[in-house]
């Protein structure tokens, strides 16, 4: 069936094809002791680039495949029987018995950009190899693991209460039984709770954790990034208060944003896993008037949780 989601732009662009095309070739998995990975992606999918933030970020070797999710295709529901991008094939290998040498290859997979994440920072786990790890580790002691705790408290926050807000914010149209007001009050309110625990923790330096990058930063990425959609397609746009419009108790938590947002910009694998502006502000215009038939999209317009 032809919709408006299934006749999207084909290829990532600008830095996402560079990216892309560098990581065009499969990951041989005999080369290596970890297990050889294909990511399957769509360049537009917010829930895609979390995925593929960790995998810049880690160095991790893996094939990209560009698919469009909306096709359905059946050797992408044979991977993913929801039919949901990322999903991510993980090929691992074992000695065969008793032979000289040989190897089983076994392929498998994940869905929900989340678990993949969590997957990618725990199996390639090796800090002298894959650099800092994006969720506190056990081995770092009894603090971290509550930081850990807290850090998934947040990455609930976000998948709750930020991420569905910014849909129900874009895909607000005049039929909608709420005002485009209160879809925005919605958001602006739990963007400014999340920069108010950054305040609360008192932490030094940009992200989350203050100087440590983790996956609570990766978690919200892609949705910031596209924060500019809703001020280009609807009136008011976002509205976060600039400086000297702020109400005073509002003022630690925004200016906390703004140094989380600056930072995040400026993160390489965020720059480095995004396509052409134009590009976005074409794909995403199907949210804006409300007629993309994708299941982010009808769940949002039913007033379901997002898939
Ligand atoms: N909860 C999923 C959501 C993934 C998702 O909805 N991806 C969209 C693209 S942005 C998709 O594959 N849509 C296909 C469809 O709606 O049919 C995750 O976190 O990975």
């Amino acid at each position: 069936m032809s919709t408006p989601d299934t006749t999207i732009h084909p290829h990532p662009t600008g830095a996402a094809a560079s990216l892309a095309s560098a990581h065009a070739n499969p990951v041989d998995p005999q080369s290596y002791s970890t297990p050889g990975l294909r990511l399957y992606g769509g360049w537009f999918c917010p829930f895609v680039q979390r995925s593929w933030i960790v995998l810049a970020e880690k160095q991790i070797p893996y094939q990209y495949v560009e698919i469009n999710p909306y096709r359905k295709e059946a050797e992408f529901l044979r991977l993913n029987p929801r039919g949901l991008v990322p999903t991510l094939a993980v090929v691992t290998t074992t000695e065969q018995d008793g032979s000289g040498g040989g190897r089983n290859e076994k392929e498998q997979s994940l869905g929900e950009s989340a678990v993949i994440c969590e997957y990618l920072d725990e199996q390639f786990a090796d800090e002298g190899v894959y650099g800092p790890r994006l969720l506190p580790a056990e081995s770092e002691g009894v603090e971290a693991v509550f930081e850990r705790a807290r850090c998934r408290l947040w990455i609930n926050h976000i998948a709750t209460r930020i991420v569905p807000a910014f849909y129900r914010l874009l895909q607000h149209t005049e039929e909608k039984v709420y005002t485009i007001e209160e879809a925005r009050r919605e958001l602006l309110k739990g963007l400014r709770e999340f920069a108010a625990e950054m305040v609360r923790t008192g932490r030094k330096g940009p992200w989350f954790l203050g100087g440590r990058f983790s996956l609570v930063d990766v978690m919200l990425a892609p949705w910031a990034k596209r924060l500019f959609l809703i001020d280009h397609y609807k009136p008011g746009g976002v509205g976060i208060p600039g400086k000297g419009e702020r109400k005073e108790e509002e003022e630690g938590a925004w200016a906390r944003w703004d140094e989380w947002f600056a930072a995040v910009v400026e993160r390489e694998s965020v720059k480095a896993t995004w396509s052409e502006e134009e590009k976005y502000i074409e794909v995403y215009k199907r949210y804006a008037e409300d007629t993309t038939q994708s299941e982010v999209g009808q769940a949002t317009r039913k007033g379901r949780g997002l898939p």
